[in-house]
């Protein structure tokens, strides 16, 4: 068994070398080395990180690649590729990486090759789609199916709506694809007001085929459709396909299994939107692009398992993201993607990260005694720029940023493209650099005024950026954030494949449900505000 993590003799090194560096702000950084925007930099399959407005020095740096090697990364890297079982609190292997292995790969689980599997569900995912975008796969009375509804929560939610919006430029326009998530019935009724049903496909994802919200989304689907279709639940054949691990669930729900896309528990949710999780993916943007996004996360996965550490871009991000939250006490990190489409890639990575890293014990059940996964949070900018980045510039918190950004518009518009980047290396510049009290003061600014236009700076930041946001550069950009993930729940010595929080959350209300339906006053044994909040909501839904 390894030391705790701050036993570790590089552990220990980065503290002292935290100390140092407070002498050391970026702007003395940058004024001692002309050349450190350019060397603090790495390239990775047409990804490009700039790392150098972060407080680091070369040492820190080697510091954090030695603690990399103290803590096993590279053993523990090689084993999840291999299929061993990593995900040690649910006894699972943590394959991601095999739902884009290539055909001629053999990663074996429980003796035997997934890899097979995963192509032939690819296949069967194409041949599908293929259908129903050229027309072919037609509704109960004959007519081809105009909108994709994707039901589902979570991980079976998250990356395929984040997936659709990031690659909406290259989706087929005759198709509207709506997600329902939300157990308020509100979800629901919005997406469906105006459909029509003879032209509606659900898809019905979920590993578990369990989950409350979805489940409940989909009984009232398979109402709406089959009362609005005359009634014969003959119709639910032609308008429902299910993604999922459990067969016998979906059959019981009433779908044929030859219309289920199947996965294996070795796939996280949260890991899960280029499995057939990302069947509405598919959909929208066809095989092609879907397999080009694979090859995307591909060469991510390649480039993770083989580069020497110090120029491997994964975990350099990890490495950075562990020294700014457990060093420099960064509390929560900001993603700000300069880049509309990408606007729900920060919520997809707040699950990703938060429910991996949010873990407060060791593999072996010991309390941590150092931070672990920070707040993930952001929006695209510039919009972000006109409403938090202030607190960003000048409150007391520290927050370190990623920004993403793109050389190409996919819709090039007269200026739009050189003001939008202006604004990301405007921002990554101030953040890093601010402004001193002579420069505001140099301005002409008045005296009483000086304190409040004074930028400190040393604000770290991350830039990346990459040609244009195509299906493949997306399955890169995620594969680097899984990856940068696993880096930091290996260093953290955590389960970050477990979700034991949102299982709990699974079940709790399950227990309450029928104390709000019961028609006879229920005998109630929680606290007593949950007591009075119960009792003072049946009260309330009897008056209408
Ligand atoms: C993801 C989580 C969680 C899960 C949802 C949906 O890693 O486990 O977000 O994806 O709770 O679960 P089902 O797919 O089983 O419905």
């Amino acid at each position: 068994m390894t030391k705790p993590l701050t036993q570790l003799p590089a552990w220990k090194a980065l503290a002292a070398n935290h100390k140092q560096m407070q002498k050391l702000p970026l702007r003395k950084l940058f004024a001692d080395d002309p050349k450190r925007g350019e060397r603090l930099t790495v390239e990775a399959s047409g990804i490009y990180l700039d790392y150098s407005k972060n407080r680091i020095t070369d040492h820190t740096l080697e510091l954090l690649a030695q603690l990399a090697r103290e803590s096993n990364l590279g053993v523990r890297i090689a084993a999840m590729f291999r299929g061993e079982k990593i995900n040690l609190t649910e006894n699972r292997a943590v394959l991601h990486v095999a739902l884009r292995a290539p055909k001629t790969e053999t990663i074996i689980v429980d003796g035997e090759n997934v890899v097979p599997r995963v192509h032939a569900v690819l296949e069967k995912m194409a041949v599908f789609s293929n259908q129903v975008r050229d027309g072919k796969w037609k509704g109960y009375t004959g007519k081809r199916i105009r909108t994709v509804i994707n039901i589902g929560i979570g991980g079976s939610d998250l990356g395929p709506v984040m997936a659709y919006e990031a690659l909406k430029h290259y989706s087929d326009r005759e198709i509207t694809f709506l997600f329902v998530s939300n157990v308020d019935g509100i979800d629901f009724a919005e997406a469906t007001h105006d459909l029509d049903p003879a032209e509606t496909l659900f898809i019905v994802s979920s590993k578990t085929f369990t989950t409350l919200e979805t489940m409940t989304n989909a009984q009232s689907a398979r109402d709406w459709l089959v009362k609005r279709l005359g009634g014969d639940r003959k119709a639910i054949a032609s308008h429902f396909v299910a993604v999922s691990t459990n067969t016998e669930r979906v059959t019981a729900f009433g779908i044929d299994p030859a219309n289920m896309f199947g996965f294996w528990d070795w796939v996280g949710g949260r890991y899960s939107m280029d499995s057939a999780i990302g069947l509405s993916t598919m959909l929208a943007i066809g095989p092609d692009h879907f397999h080009a996004m694979l090859k995307g996360f591909r060469e991510m996965d390649e480039h993770f398992l083989h580069a020497p550490f110090e120029i491997n871009m994964p975990v350099l991000m990890g490495l950075l993201a562990v020294w700014n939250n457990d060093f420099l006490g960064a509390q929560t990190v900001a993603v700000l993607p300069y880049e509309q489409y990408l606007k729900r890639f920060p919520a997809y990575l707040q699950q990703l990260t938060m429910e991996s890293n949010g873990k407060h014990v060791t593999f072996d059940g010991r309390e941590v005694d150092y931070q672990t996964g920070p707040v993930y949070w952001g929006e695209p900018g510039t919009n972000g720029q006109h409403s938090f980045y202030q607190l960003i510039h000048q409150g007391t918190r520290l927050i370190p940023c990623d920004f993403i950004a793109f050389a190409h518009s996919l819709t090039p518009l007269g200026r739009h493209h050189d003001i939008l980047l202006a604004n990301v290396f405007a921002q990554a510049e101030a953040l890093a650099f601010g402004k001193t009290p002579k420069e505001v003061e140099a301005e002409g600014t008045p005296k009483t005024l000086v304190p409040h236009c004074v930028f400190e700076g040393n604000r770290p930041s991350n830039v990346i950026m990459a040609d244009r946001l195509t299906p493949e550069v997306l399955g890169k950009l995620v594969a680097l954030y899984e990856h940068s993930v696993f880096t930091q729940g290996v260093i953290w010595n955590i389960d970050s494949f477990d979700q034991w929080g949102v299982e709990l959350g699974k079940v709790l209300a399950q227990k309450i449900v029928p104390e709000l339906e019961s028609a006879a006053p229920p005998k109630l044994t929680h606290d007593s505000s949950t007591n009075t909040l119960i009792r003072r909501y049946r009260r309330m839904k009897k008056d209408k």
